[in-house]
């Protein structure tokens, strides 16, 4: 009974043991791995032919699949970053192997990252995003945007969109975690952007359905009322405003700054996507937008429905925004101060110069820059064109006066003919656009089902190779958005381009009513578009993605011990081993027991926590390990608790111990041969 005794077997921990055994696996695999690189099988011993004939494969799957397979440890080209829809996350995929590699809770609470589930620091994060007055736990992404210096994207930030609740949110790709969640000022529902500035100087971004104005107050959720009556088109002309926000961001605290962003007050149509310009479009930003009708449908009392109302014009308005100009006024103090940020009026934007429109086809969809940053190309939804303009030839008509009027807000229209260089038939309804590196064009078709490829004009193209399409390809099914590599940037990579289907019918196994969308990747190295790979999306609506060089991601492996995740600074309340301790105090006036406390496989220390019923409870726990992957978990059973604590992270939990009992607390990550062991008690004692 020797080996039952306390103490046994000191010497060499258990501790020591653990991390030893682990070092030696790790170098192992590597061995394994440089063998297996370094000496492949002939091939004539492998049975290729035996394979292929079992699996009943065609010569163009193998090269699908000998383009796509990658073998474990080696790395992808690229990263694509999908928006996650009305998941209200992002997830993380490596191209060309489409695997998952991560999801990132965002605007909804996400319990593997213990993202909204006790750590304070997350909370808060949560908590920033709200709009003053109900605590919104999810969202719905749209756009993704990496940040940019010198318009070329450079892996440090990730920002998206909440179109349901007119908000943003910082990510960073140190850690890829989000920082901060932003309710943007006088706007309610938020589709145009994220897109930044060439130097990210601000994140833009644009409303979707107008929002309520109240001419001297702007937008205040909860409390702004105006009429809106569908039989009298006055009440949402007079009562609504469209906007356009310019998010000051600071790459020094990495935040958004509402304090130093502006905004830019639009007429009451539907702004759709926005993009913000370089090279000859520098200063300049783009919006298309529909229901310029301003319709409002009620029929159940026999006014159209949206869906009729808002087709009934054979133009729509493409918004052409001075963002540089309007940066000046700001500069001068013309703005009014609305809810914590400076506001452009309409009037002044229209007087000043920093607004103009210029019609686009039916219903457009999509806006995007062409590399060089001298196109413009916007899509009509009900048209089966890409409708090109011109920067240069946008601001020529400006200087010349080419307008073709004014609208019902005095802003003033160019003439059609004047900025626009090419409309180009694709096929049936066209959506989005992206580039690749050799001056091509390729634009998804929602109706046909298909990817158009075409020729950009000079000078890409020149003569009558101009403004051509030259391919297409089928996908599977209702194509949204696409994306190419570093596409709606001056340098586009090409090689790929990933289609993001909404449906995916009968691609995959019935699984429930609910079926997932089909995103397929596809090879345009060839003259042919190639579809390489099917991979569904389960975990949500992924509307658009940005792809970036694996190479330009530069993240921690593991963050320098103690540090506090929302500030990559060391964490005040941050501890060593051997400095563990409870202190029992008083907060804010209020009995609290503070805990200082340590995590490594496979102790939590301390591990016996005593407090009274009523007591605030604040732990500051600190991961200290050093190892890359040793996360630990920190879960309270029945607390609603969880949080995920990296190597080197600090976090810090905090709840009022309400209720009396004795409530085991453990290490949610397999992190350890003793992982089940890594746990302990906390004991709430009955006030008395
Ligand atoms: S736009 S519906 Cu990105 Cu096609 Cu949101
Ligand atoms: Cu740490 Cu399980």
């Amino acid at each position: 009974m020797a080996a039952r005794r306390r103490g046994a077997g000191k010497g060499v921990s258990r501790r020591d043991f653990i991390t030893l055994a682990g070092g030696a696996a790790v170098g192992a695999a590597i061995g394994y791995t440089a063998f297996k690189l370094t000496q492949p099988a002939p091939a004539a011993e492998l049975p290729y032919q035996e394979i292929i004939q079992a699996r009943g494969l065609t010569p163009e799957d193998v090269e699908a699949a000998l383009k796509t397979y990658l073998p474990g440890g080696r790395q992808d080209e690229f990263i694509l970053f999908a928006s996650g829809g009305h998941s209200g996350q992002v997830l993380v995929f490596g191209i060309p192997s489409m695997k998952l590699y991560r999801v990132i809770g965002v605007f909804t609470p996400e319990p593997w990252q213990g993202y909204g589930y006790g750590a304070k620091e997350t909370m808060e994060v949560l908590k920033g995003g709200n709009n003053g007055v109900r605590e919104l736990t999810w969202g719905d992404v749209h756009h993704p945007e990496i940040s940019r210096t010198n318009g070329e994207f450079d892996g440090e930030w990730l920002f998206v969109n909440d179109k349901a609740n007119g908000r943003v949110a910082v990510i960073s790709l140190k850690d890829f975690e989000t920082k901060q969640i932003v309710k943007i000022p006088n706007m309610q529902s938020q589709h145009g952007g994220a897109f930044v500035t060439p130097n990210t100087e601000y994140v833009v971004v644009g409303s979707q359905y107008p929002t309520p104005w109240d001419p001297d107050k702007g937008y205040i959720p909860g409390e702004t009322y105006v009429e809106l009556d569908p039989k009298d088109p006055d009440t949402l002309k007079n009562n609504f405003r469209g906007l356009i926000a310019f998010l000051r961001f600071d790459r020094e605290r990495g935040r958004i700054d509402l304090s130093r962003s502006f905004e830019i007050e639009l007429p009451p149509y539907w702004q759709d996507l926005v993009v913000v310009g370089w090279g000859p479009s520098d200063g300049m930003a783009f919006i298309n937008s529909f229901n310029t009708e301003m319709a409002v449908g009620d029929v159940l009392n026999g006014v159209p429905a949206l869906e009729v109302g808002s087709a009934e014009y054979d133009y729509d308005f493409l918004h052409i925004v001075f963002w540089k100009k309007a940066e000046q006024l700001i500069q001068q103090g013309m703005y009014r101060e609305l809810n914590g940020v400076k506001v452009i009026s309409l009037e002044d934007a229209v007087r000043e110069g920093i607004l103009y429109f210029a019609p686009e086809p039916k219903s457009p969809h999509g806006v995007d820059i062409a590399p060089r940053g001298d196109y413009i190309v916007v899509s009509g939804k009900l048209e089966p064109s890409a409708t090109v303009y011109s920067a240069d030839a946008i601001k020529n008509a400006i200087q010349a006066g080419d307008f073709e009027g004014r609208d019902d807000f005095g802003v003033p229209i160019l003439k059609f003919d004047k900025v626009k260089v090419a409309q180009v038939e694709l096929g049936l309804g066209p959506l989005h656009t992206e580039f690749d590196d050799k001056g091509y064009a390729y634009t998804s078709l929602f109706i046909d089902n298909a990817i158009a490829k075409w020729t950009l004009g000079p000078p890409y193209f020149e003569g009558d190779d101009a403004w051509k399409v030259v391919d297409k390809v089928t996908i599977h099914y209702n194509i949204g958005h696409l994306a190419a590599p570093e596409s709606n940037s001056p340098a586009p990579k090409g090689k790929y381009v990933v289609a993001l289907n909404k449906w995916s019918i009968d691609r995959f196994p019935v699984l429930g009513p609910l079926k997932p969308q089909n995103f397929q990747l596809i090879d345009i190295t060839g003259e042919k578009m190639k579809v390489l790979l099917d991979f569904p999306i389960g975990i949500g609506e992924p509307h658009y993605a940005k792809i970036i060089d694996i190479n330009k991601i530069k993240a921690l492996e593991v963050y320098p011990p103690g540090t506090d995740p929302l500030t990559f600074e060391p964490h005040p309340h941050a501890i060593q081993p051997g400095e563990e301790r409870i202190e029992r105090t008083t907060i804010d006036g209020r009995p609290a027991t503070v805990v200082y406390g340590t995590l490594i496989r496979s102790t939590i220390t301390p591990d016996f926590i005593r407090v009274r019923q009523g007591d605030l409870v604040r732990m500051y726990l600190t991961n200290v390990e050093t190892t890359p992957d040793a996360t630990h978990g920190f879960s309270i059973c029945e607390y609603n608790i969880n949080a995920s604590i990296e190597p080197g992270e600090t976090v810090t939990i905090e709840f009022v111990a309400d209720k009396p009992g004795v409530y085991a607390f453990y290490c949610t990550e397999f992190c350890s041969p003793l992982h089940l062991e890594m746990a302990g008690w906390l004991v709430v004692e009955p006030r008395g």
